[in-house]
């Protein structure tokens, strides 16, 4: 009898925890991270094996080498796992995503969302993306599986898709090799009031023959009740482009914009400013969307960056940090020279250069400073003497790039 009483109280207890199973976010600012090792090889239960996490079956557990068509993927290598998918011809499309709630008392505008893209077979089929979307319920409309791409109210965001590399006829690929994995980071402006649910989920379409495998690993989602930015940020990400990271944004409209200085941190601690784009509307005011582009090319693999919006009368608003980690830094460039353009100081750091002559050269070849025995290392370079115009840097007496004084 006492057994039976405890029972019936211990699932009086578990009881509401069941029903509430979502990913819950009780902080007006916070992180979540899945790395989707919580799987295992013998089954899967939506919104149980991993708290929040929908997949709509029960998955295989394959290492790419095994090729169970339409159902869910646990890829998996040593115990780590990601979660993907591979479809075949007539089959539906398949998706899989993390359910959350806003529980924190405050409307959340900001998500910024980062997550590794994991290839783990080929395919000769070129249906390979991973459509990402996200869907927001109506306050206190709970949800009990995933939508669709084609749900209505569904809010698509390309810049967060992942697309797979490598095409050619059905073999297994490492999804942890660096080549088979590409990092997507974006943040995005979403309106989730207090008591909201939402999903972040991803889409495979139906393939014509057998897709590859491709999955979602190493998810981090940040999120805020601060809006991105105040000049209308629709979205600021960070992507790898070879040797060079490509940072883009998006304004949906500008009122008395002045531009965006572009900071970058090794460390996350600290920061340089990498250079400065100047609005695009005119006077700073703009209605329309507006896109902005900058590149980076960059001396190690990990790089942090973040903007900071100027208004004309001097007022600055930080974006998010965006983390980037690219495994292809350019290895034939030893030099970094920041800010560009420059007013006061510029910094130049060097790298792997021995007892290096350091000169700067003005736009008609006289030298307007020189020091030898230069280490490596950051250099801060007063320029308060020189006049505006464009200055070549020299590092043993090959040019290492250029700046602009203004
Ligand atoms: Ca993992
Ligand atoms: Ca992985």
């Amino acid at each position: 009898m006492a057994k039976k009483l405890c029972t019936v109280c211990f699932m009086l207890t578990i009881l509401p925890l069941v029903t509430t199973a979502q990913i819950i976010l009780n902080t007006s600012v916070g992180t979540y991270n899945q790395n989707f090792d919580g799987l295992s090889a013998t089954g899967f239960i939506d919104n149980s094996t991993i708290t929040g996490l929908y997949a709509g079956g029960v998955p295989n557990a394959s290492d790419g080498s095994n090729f169970f068509v339409d159902d869910y993927y646990k890829y998996t290598l040593n115990s780590e796992y990601a979660l993907g998918v591979q479809v075949s011809n007539g089959n539906p499309n398949r998706m899989f995503g993390l359910r959350f709630k806003n529980t924190a008392g405050t409307t959340i505008q900001s998500l910024t969302i980062t997550y590794y893209g994991e290839q783990w077979s080929r395919s000769s089929d070129l249906s390979n993306t991973l459509n990402f979307y996200y869907q927001v319920l109506a306050p206190g409309v709970p949800v009990s599986s995933i939508p669709s791409l084609a749900t209505p109210g569904v809010n698509l965001y390309p810049q967060l898709d992942y697309t797979a590399a490598v095409v050619g006829h059905l073999i297994p690929l490492d999804g942890n090799n660096p080549s088979n994995r590409v990092q997507k980071t974006a943040t995005i402006a979403v309106n989730i009031p207090d008591d909201t649910e939402f999903f972040l989920a991803w889409e495979k379409a139906a393939a014509s023959g057998v897709s590859c495998a491709i999955a979602v690993d190493d998810f981090n989602l940040t999120w805020s009740e601060n809006s991105p930015l105040p000049v209308g940020l629709a979205g600021f990400s960070v992507s790898a482009n070879g040797a060079e990271n490509v940072l883009e944004w998006q304004t949906i409209m500008e009122q008395q914009n002045r531009g965006f200085e572009i900071w970058h941190s090794q460390d996350a601690i600290n920061y340089n400013q990498l250079g400065f784009v100047s609005t695009l509307a005119e006077q700073g005011n703009s209605t329309e969307p507006l896109n902005y582009v900058y590149i980076h090319s960059f001396l190690t693999s990990k790089n942090y960056y973040k903007l900071v919006q100027v208004d004309r009368d001097g007022v600055k608003k930080h974006s998010e940090v965006i983390m980037i980690n690219n495994a292809a830094p350019d290895k034939t460039r030893n030099v970094m020279i920041y800010p560009n353009p420059a007013s006061e100081i510029v910094y130049i750091d060097i790298q792997k250069e021995k007892n290096a002559a350091l000169t700067i050269i003005d736009y008609v070849g006289r030298i307007v400073f020189s020091k030898s025995c230069v280490e490596n290392g950051r250099h801060y370079i007063d320029l308060s003497q020189l006049q505006a115009g464009k200055y070549f840097v020299s590092i043993n007496g090959r040019c290492k790039g250029q700046f602009t004084k203004k």
